[in-house]
C-alpha cells in the first residue's frame, strides 16, 4: 500500500490570518459582491449570469445549496438564490477540469497535501478514473470496465452486508429510489447517509413525538407567526434565504428570540438583497431578544422557561397554556409537568450561562404569544442529548398548541438540497416494513428485513473488517465523519472504494485496495437520456416536492447522470433478476411511476411535478392529526439536561462552518461575519478564559480531545479571542473532525455529537 501515508486530514499549514471586526449587518451589496466575484471567477460572467437567472425559477433547477424553500407563489427574477447558493453554483459549474492528465501528473501522495481549498479548486473529474491496487496514480477506466468491476467485488463478498452503500444529499429523488432499489436487491439495508450526522436527532425526536420525522410549517407561517425561536443555527450563513422570511415575521409584528453560543451576524441584522432601499440604511434588526447559551445548555434553559411558564399559569390559570389542545390531542402530560418540579430553577440558570433577567424575557414572551415557531439545525442535533433537545422543544410546542395551526410548528432546517427527499425515498438504514412490503410486490424480489448500518456503525464495520467494499453517493466520506485517522483505517481496510463525484475530494486519496471515481452530472447541467432530456425531482425543507431542471452543456461527454450510473452498476450486479434498470434510466418518468406505486403522497406523480412550484406531500403534524403515533397521540416526554462535565483545564468545542465552506468544500479561506480572514485552522475562545489559562491572541496551540481515557490531538491552531461564553470554544469542521470520538454520539439517534467535544488546549 504505497499510498498509505496519505494524511487523511487536512494539512496542519497556516495561510495567513487577518482579522477584522465583526461586521453589523449581514448580506446586502457585500453579499452581492461575493456572490459575482466567486461566478466570475469560476465560471465566467456572462454564462454566470445566464445560469444565477435560472436557479430556483419554475423552469429552472434547484440550488445545490440549500434545502430551504422556494416562495409558492411570486418569485424574484435573478434573486431567489443568495451569496452561498451563487457559490455552490460556482463550484459546480466551474471551468477548471481534472482530466486524466491532472491525474496522469499528481500522484495521491501529492493531492493528498493538498488544503481542501487548494483541492475543490481543481476543478470537475471529467473521466471515470480507476486506482489499481498498489498505484500511485489513477488512470483512465472505461465505463462499462469500472461497472464490471465493482459487479465482480460486490459479487464476491461473503455477504451482501459486507457493502456499504453511503448518500449524500444532493441526489435527486429519482437517483436516490434507483439507488436503494439496487441495494436492496442485491440484498442489505446498510443505507448510511449524511442525515444519520446531520437531522437523525430531529428525525428520531420528531417521529415518536408527533408522528413524523419532518418539520411542520410552510413558508408562509412565517407571515402569521407570533414568535420565531432560532436555535442553533446560522442562518445568515448557511440558509440566508431564511432571513427574508424572518424578515415576514418582523413585517407582520411577530417577534423573534435566537439562542445560541454566539451572536450570529445574520441573525441580529439583515439588509435583504432583493430590495436596494434597505441598502442604504443600518438594516433591520431581526432578533428582539439573544440568550447566549452556553454549549449543550439548551435542555437546562428550556426548562427553566418551562418552570416559569408553570408558575405563570398557575397564577392565572388557562391563560399560559392550551389546555383544549393538550387535552384533546396529546398525552404524557401529567407526567412531564410533574417531572418539572424535579429541577432546581437557579441550578438550571447556572447551566445555561444566561441571566435569570433575560430567561424571564424569553419566558414573558412565550406566556404572551400563542403562534410560536421554533427552528434549529445542528446546534441543537450534534450532542450526546440532541434528540432530548429537540422533544424538549416539541414539548414547549404542545404545552402552547403551536402546532397543526397557521403560523407555528416545528421547522428543523435542513442541510442539502435534497437530503429530505432522499430518505423520502428510501435512503435510510432502518426502513419501515411497510415500504419494503411495497418494493417486494412491485419488483418481485425479498428485501433484506434486517436493519443495516448507519454512518457509526458503518466506519466500525469497516474497520473491525466486518465490511469491505464502500460505494459513496455523492459526499466526501473521510471529511465529513468523526475521528479522521480511524475512519482513515477503515476505508483503508476495504477491498474497493467508489466515489460517484462531481468534483475531487480527500475521499478520492483515502482509499481501499483499489478505488474508482465515477464522474457524473451536476444540478445545472442538461441531462440527456434515450427517450430525450429528463428533468429531476427534489424535496424542501417544508416537504415541496418539485422539478429541477439543468441548462447548462455538460462539462465533458463522460459524465453520467448519477441515475444511469446506479442503472449501470444494478446491470453488471444483479444478473438474474427483472427489473429492467435500463429501461428505468432511459425515461425518469418510469422511475416516478414506480416511485408513484410504492411511497404515499406521490398520487399522479408526473402530472403534479410538471406543475409549477410542485405540490406539498401530506404531513400529519401540519394537519393537527397525531393519529399515527404509537400512542395515537401527540406526546410529551421527559428529557435529560447535559451530563458533559468539565474538569478544571477543559473546554466544550463546537465544530462549526466558515461563511466560506459548503460542509467540506472550502470555496475560500474567510469567515466574513465572524471578522476572521485567510484562516482556517483557528480555535475561538472567551478572553477571560484566555486570561485565566494565560494565551494571547494568535497563539499557536495544540488542541487535544478526551474521551474515556482516549486522547486524539489537532495541531497548529491560532487562538481568537471571541464574544464566546465562558468555557466554550469553536473551531471549523473538517479540520477538527479528528477530535470527534467516533463513540461520541446521540443516545438514540446515533449521530456524532460534534458540537460538544472535549478538548484542553496546549500552547505549540
Ligand atoms: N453556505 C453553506 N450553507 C449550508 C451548509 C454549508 O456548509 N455552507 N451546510 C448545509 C448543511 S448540510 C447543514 S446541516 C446546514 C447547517 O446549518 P447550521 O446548523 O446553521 O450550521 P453550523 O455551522 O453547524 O452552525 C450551528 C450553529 O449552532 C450554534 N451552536 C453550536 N452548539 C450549540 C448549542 O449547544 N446550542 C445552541 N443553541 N447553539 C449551538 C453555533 O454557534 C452555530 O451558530 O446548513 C446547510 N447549508
Ligand atoms: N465536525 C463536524 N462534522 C460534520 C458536521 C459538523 O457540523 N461538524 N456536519 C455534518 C453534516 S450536517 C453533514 S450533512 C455532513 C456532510 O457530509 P457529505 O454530504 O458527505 O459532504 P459534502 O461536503 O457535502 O460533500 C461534498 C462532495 O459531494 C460531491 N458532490 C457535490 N455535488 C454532487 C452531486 O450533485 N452529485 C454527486 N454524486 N456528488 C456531488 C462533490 O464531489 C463534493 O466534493 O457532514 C457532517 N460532518
Ligand atoms: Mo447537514
Amino acid at each position: 500500500m504505497k499510498n498509505k501515508n496519505t494524511i487523511a486530514q487536512p494539512p496542519e499549514k497556516l495561510t495567513g490570518i487577518k482579522l477584522t471586526e465583526v461586521p453589523k449587518t449581514s448580506v446586502g451589496p457585500t453579499a452581492i459582491k461575493s456572490a459575482l466575484t466567486h461566478i466570475k471567477n469560476e465560471v465566467g460572467l456572462i454564462k454566470g449570469i445566464g445560469l444565477l437567472s435560472k436557479i430556483n425559477q419554475k423552469d429552472g433547477f434547484d440550488c445545490p445549496g440549500c434545502a430551504w424553500p422556494d416562495p409558492d407563489e411570486k418569485r424574484a427574477f435573478l434573486a431567489e438564490y443568495c451569496e452561498n447558493g451563487a457559490k455552490a453554483i460556482a463550484e459546480e459549474a466551474t471551468k477548471q477540469r481534472v482530466s486524466p492528465i491532472f491525474f496522469a501528473t499528481h500522484s495521491i501522495q501529492e493531492l493528498g497535501a493538498l488544503s481542501d481549498y487548494e483541492l475543490g479548486k481543481k476543478g470537475r473529474v471529467t473521466h471515470p478514473m480507476f486506482l489499481k491496487e498498489g498505484a500511485t496514480h489513477y488512470e483512465e477506466i472505461k465505463w462499462e470496465q469500472a461497472f464490471e468491476l465493482i459487479a465482480t467485488s460486490l459479487n464476491k463478498l461473503a455477504s451482501p452486508n459486507e457493502a456499504i452503500f453511503y448518500t449524500s444529499g444532493r441526489t435527486s429523488n429519482e437517483a436516490a429510489y434507483l439507488y436503494q432499489l439496487f441495494v436492496r436487491q442485491y440484498g442489505t439495508n446498510n443505507l448510511p447517509d449524511c442525515s444519520n450526522m446531520c437531522h437523525e436527532s430531529s428525525g428520531a425526536a420528531l417521529s415518536e413525538t408527533l408522528g413524523i420525522g419532518k418539520g411542520s410549517v410552510t413558508l408562509d407561517d412565517f407571515n402569521h407567526a407570533d414568535l420565531v425561536i432560532v436555535m442553533g443555527q446560522n442562518p445568515g450563513t448557511n440558509h440566508p434565504r431564511m432571513l427574508s422570511a424572518l424578515e415576514g415575521t418582523k413585517k407582520n409584528g411577530g417577534k423573534i428570540i435566537s439562542i445560541n453560543p454566539l451572536k450570529e451576524v445574520g441573525l441580529v441584522n439583515f439588509k435583504d438583497p432583493q430590495n436596494p432601499f434597505t441598502w442604504l440604511g443600518s438594516g433591520i434588526n431581526l432578533t428582539d431578544l439573544f440568550l447566549q447559551v452556553k454549549i449543550n445548555g439548551d435542555v437546562a434553559l428550556l426548562k427553566a422557561i418551562l418552570i416559569l411558564l408553570k408558575q405563570k399559569e398557575n397564577k392565572n390559570p388557562g391563560t399560559v397554556f392550551d389546555h383544549h389542545f393538550i387535552k384533546e390531542k396529546t398525552q404524557g402530560f401529567d407526567a412531564f409537568i410533574d417531572d418539572i418540579d424535579n429541577y432546581n430553577l437557579d441550578e438550571l440558570i447556572a447551566q445555561t450561562g444566561v441571566s435569570k433577567t433575560q430567561i424571564e424575557a424569553a419566558a414573558e414572551m412565550i406566556a404572551q404569544n400563542k403562534k410560536i415557531i421554533i427552528c434549529w439545525a445542528m446546534g441543537l442535533t450534534q450532542h450526546k442529548n440532541g434528540v432530548d433537545n429537540i422533544r424538549e422543544v416539541v414539548n414547549l410546542l404542545l404545552l402552547k398548541g403551536s402546532i397543526g395551526k397557521q403560523g407555528a410548528g416545528t421547522c428543523p432546517v435542513r442541510g442539502h438540497s435534497n437530503v429530505q427527499g432522499d430518505r423520502t425515498m428510501g435512503i435510510w438504514e432502518k426502513p419501515q416494513a411497510a415500504f419494503l412490503d411495497k418494493l417486494e410486490q412491485e419488483f418481485h424480489f425479498n428485501a433484506p428485513k434486517h436493519h443495516g448500518y448507519d454512518v457509526v456503525e458503518a466506519i466500525q464495520a469497516m474497520h473491525d473488517k466486518k465490511a469491505k467494499f464502500f460505494l459513496g453517493m455523492g459526499g466526501n466520506f473521510i471529511s465529513a465523519t468523526p475521528d479522521t485517522e480511524f475512519t482513515a483505517e477503515a476505508l483503508r481496510n476495504c477491498d474497493l472504494t467508489v466515489h460517484i463525484s462531481t468534483k475531487i475530494n480527500r475521499s478520492h486519496l483515502i482509499h481501499g485496495k483499489q478505488a474508482l471515481i465515477l464522474p457524473c452530472l451536476g444540478r445545472s447541467e442538461q441531462d440527456f437520456q434515450e427517450s430525450g432530456e429528463q428533468f429531476v425531482t427534489v424535496e424542501n425543507s417544508m416537504g415541496v416536492v418539485s422539478k429541477s431542471k439543468g441548462h447548462l452543456s455538460p462539462l465533458s461527454e463522460y459524465l453520467k447522470s448519477e441515475t444511469a450510473i446506479v442503472a449501470g452498476i444494478a446491470t453488471a450486479t444483479l444478473k438474474n433478476c427483472s427489473t429492467n434498470w435500463l429501461q428505468l434510466a432511459s425515461n425518469y418518468d418510469l422511475i416516478r411511476n414506480a416511485i408513484e406505486k410504492t411511497i404515499p403522497g406521490f398520487d399522479n406523480y408526473n402530472v403534479r411535478v410538471r406543475k409549477p412550484g410542485g405540490f406539498y406531500l401530506p404531513n400529519n403534524a401540519r394537519e393537527n392529526n397525531f393519529s399515527v403515533t404509537h400512542t395515537g397521540k401527540a406526546n410529551f416526554s421527559i428529557n435529560q439536561t447535559s451530563d458533559l462535565l468539565l474538569e478544571k483545564d477543559q473546554f466544550l468545542m463546537m465544530t462549526i462552518r466558515t461563511h466560506d465552506q459548503y460542509n467540506t468544500t472550502i470555496y475560500g479561506l474567510d469567515d466574513r461575519y465572524r471578522g476572521i480572514l485567510n484562516e482556517r485552522r483557528v480555535v475561538l475562545m472567551n478572553p477571560e478564559d484566555m486570561k485565566e489559562f494565560q494565551l494571547q491572541e494568535k497563539d499557536l496551540v495544540t488542541l487535544t480531545s478526551h474521551f474515556k481515557g482516549e486522547k486524539r490531538h489537532a495541531h497548529k491552531f491560532l487562538v481568537i479571542s471571541y464574544d464566546i461564553p465562558r468555557k466554550c470554544t469553536a473551531t471549523y469542521f473538517p479540520e477538527t473532525n479528528v477530535l470527534v470520538p467516533i463513540n461520541s454520539k446521540a443516545r438514540i439517534s446515533n449521530t456524532p455529537a460534534s458540537k460538544a467535544v472535549v478538548i484542553s488546549i496546549h500552547k505549540e
